[in-house]
């Protein structure tokens, strides 16, 4: 087939790739609908993938992957940076020669009797002065099908690239899916990425999570901006007005349930409105007029499917109606289409599992969907997507918040006194941890920004830049930075805050504090509400008063033991720790005595 572009640095690396993989066939991927129904075709008649019931699901499709390969694997994931201190006491690391070795040594003659995809992509709307560009070579169909719905793909992009050598380079074999084969290998310093044995989405779609967070956290960091594990949404006021807010939550913490949010009734009618502009990363970058702004790379959401229904996020629902590609939820036999726990209380008796075994809902004793399993779908479907999410400038940031699931200890919401200390507040965040990485469920681990696992370069160096960035801001002109937590339990493990559209509540305190527009009540931690101050109009039967004073209080004795923990992570973090953020600790300290 023909090449689609001249650009002599992607001929040349392609051709060195080429020689290690030995394709059979090479294809292009072009970006058109013809190109794609091929595909799908293709992959159904192999049994990679299922086409669902046309009518209920139009271009739906069913994956399964592999039963040991079904989330990201953090221990094979790795940074290869020239000296193990760039990567960072919490990244792997290996030396790049020796990276390079093993995993031309694991890709010799993978491609053999299989075909190559050539996928040229764009992360960010094609030409927008934020966006960069990627090349991945992959032998799996459900890749390519997926990068088609994540990234912008095709004929444009490679126009848009001419003949610039400023693109990722990024290599996909499947292989045996050997588990210990498997690698998520990054090269900063050479724009690269080699992922091996897996065909799960955030180790095989390189677009997102390897690219877009750990390769561009090192650009922005080399080249004076931002990426971030972050939702970002707008929320519109009834005169119309929107203020754009940036959330880091970690894997399967709310991101996506936040950035779809539904106003709860009441303001609905009054007219609030939320958009989504972006579920899972942003780029973020100074605007000519001093703010910041962010645009969502992706286009599409690669979501938790279990948990998602008609009340818990209708937007996220809806987005998956059409072009969708599902990956280990229960396929329905009786009408051809998909189902997972937490959907509605109605599973299949005739189904199959995300094993690819028969699974009747009403007699299993084991879930039927994988717990992290995904929803592929494309972000126009999206009814609430932002009339932004195409403007090549992004939007305008009013406010960051951090957040993570934690029992007790964190409130409901409470600001940060300035950036410094909101730096810090991101920096010491943590969390319960959840199955869409491979390991233990439920531990606490501390997990800066939510980026513990995606960050591209020392984790200290990361933070300074988050210091350095607001020493460049206006203080007027800066995001104002908080903290929420929607996950406080009570003694009986029960959910105190009634969360998913309630938590337009909460954001309209943070737009208020954004604003001067509402009090709060200076603390150890920063400034936490009036209880007075959160409005629990219409949920007064799910949350009481006392319940919200609870969420809101702030315990010193448990905030002493938190502040010994941090010492012991920024001691881990090792000695390039910004002195403001060691102040901030300090600060902490004595706050807490
Ligand atoms: P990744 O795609 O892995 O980055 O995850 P995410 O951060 O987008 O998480 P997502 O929105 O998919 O939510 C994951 C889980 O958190 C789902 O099971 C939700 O039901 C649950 N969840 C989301 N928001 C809330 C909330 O406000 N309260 C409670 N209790 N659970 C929530
Ligand atoms: C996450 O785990 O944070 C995800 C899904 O968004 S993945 O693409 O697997 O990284
Ligand atoms: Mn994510």
């Amino acid at each position: 087939m023909a090449e689609l572009t001249n650009n002599e640095t992607v001929l040349t690396w392609l051709d060195d790739m080429y020689e290690i993989v030995q394709p059979d066939n090479v294809v292009w991927i072009d970006g058109s609908q013809e190109q794609i129904e091929r595909l799908r075709e293709e992959a159904c008649s192999t049994k990679e993938m299922y086409r669902l019931n046309q009518e209920l699901l139009p271009n739906g499709y069913l994956h399964r992957t592999a039963v040991n390969d079904v989330a990201r694997v953090e221990h094979r994931t790795f940074i290869c940076a020239k000296t193990e201190d760039k990567a960072g006491p919490t990244n792997n690391w290996m030396a790049p020669d020796e990276a390079y070795k093993m995993l031309y040594d694991i890709a010799d003659g993978a491609y053999k009797g299989r075909t190559a995809y050539v996928i040229p992509y764009s992360m960010g709307p094609i030409g927008s002065p934020f966006s960069k560009i990627g090349i991945e070579l992959t032998d799996s169909i459900y890749v390519v099908l997926n990068m088609c719905i994540m990234t912008r793909v095709g004929t444009a992009v490679l126009d848009a690239l001419g003949d610039s050598d400023d693109w990722v380079r990024c290599l996909h074999c499947k292989c045996d899916i050997d588990e210990e084969k498997r690698y998520i290998c990054h090269f900063p310093e050479d724009n690269a990425i080699i992922s091996v044995n897996s065909g799960y989405g955030g180790n095989v779609l390189l677009g997102k999570k390897c690219f877009a967070l750990r390769i561009a956290s090192y650009q922005g960091w080399k080249e004076s901006w931002q990426a971030e594990h972050m939702l970002i949404l707008g929320v519109e006021n009834p005169k119309g007005e929107v203020r754009y807010i940036c959330g880091a939550f970690p894997s399967a913490c709310g991101k996506t349930n936040l950035a779809m949010l539904i106003p709860p009734e009441g303001y609905r009618n009054k007219g609030y409105k939320v958009w989504c502009v972006g579920d899972d990363i942003a780029w973020i970058r100074k605007g000519k007029d001093g703010r910041l702004y962010a645009i969502n790379p992706e286009n599409g959401f690669f979501g938790v499917a279990p948990g998602t229904n008609v009340k818990s996020n209708y937007n996220a629902l809806a987005s998956t109606k059409e072009g969708t590609i599902f990956t280990n939820v229960v396929h329905n036999l009786d009408d051809n289409t998909v189902w997972w726990e937490g959907l509605d209380k109605n599973p299949p008796v005739n189904g199959v599992d995300w094993k690819g075994n028969p699974w009747n809902g009403k007699t299993a004793e084991t879930v039927g969907a994988n717990p992290n399993s995904r929803f592929t779908s494309p972000a126009v479907n999206c009814p609430s997507i932002s009339p932004e999410f195409e403007n090549p400038e992004g939007v305008p940031i009013s406010a960051f918040i951090f957040g993570g699931r934690r029992a007790k200890i964190a409130p409901l919401v409470y600001q940060s006194r300035d950036w410094n200390h909101g730096v810090f507040v991101g920096a010491v965040m943590a969390s319960e941890t959840t199955a869409a990485a491979t390991g233990a469920v439920g531990v606490v681990r501390r997990d800066p920004m939510a980026m513990l696992p995606f960050c591209g370069y020392n984790m200290s160096d990361y933070l300074q830049h988050w210091v350095n960035v607001g020493k460049e801001l206006d203080p007027e002109k800066a995001p104002k930075i908080f903290n929420v937590n929607w996950f406080r339990r009570d003694d009986k493990g029960n959910f105190q805050w009634p969360g998913f559209g309630d938590n337009l509540r909460v954001l309209l305190w943070i737009i208020d504090r954004c604003e001067h527009k509402v009090d709060a009540e200076e603390t150890a931690i920063g400034y936490v509400p009036y209880a007075k101050d959160i409005n629990i109009e219409g949920i007064e039967d799910e949350i009481s008063i006392e319940t919200l004073e609870d969420i809101l209080d702030v315990d010193k004795a448990l905030w002493k033991e938190e502040a010994d923990g941090i010492e012991e992570f920024f001691t881990h973090l090792g000695d390039r720790m910004p002195t403001e953020l060691l102040d901030e600790l300090n600060t902490l300290k004595e706050n807490v005595e």
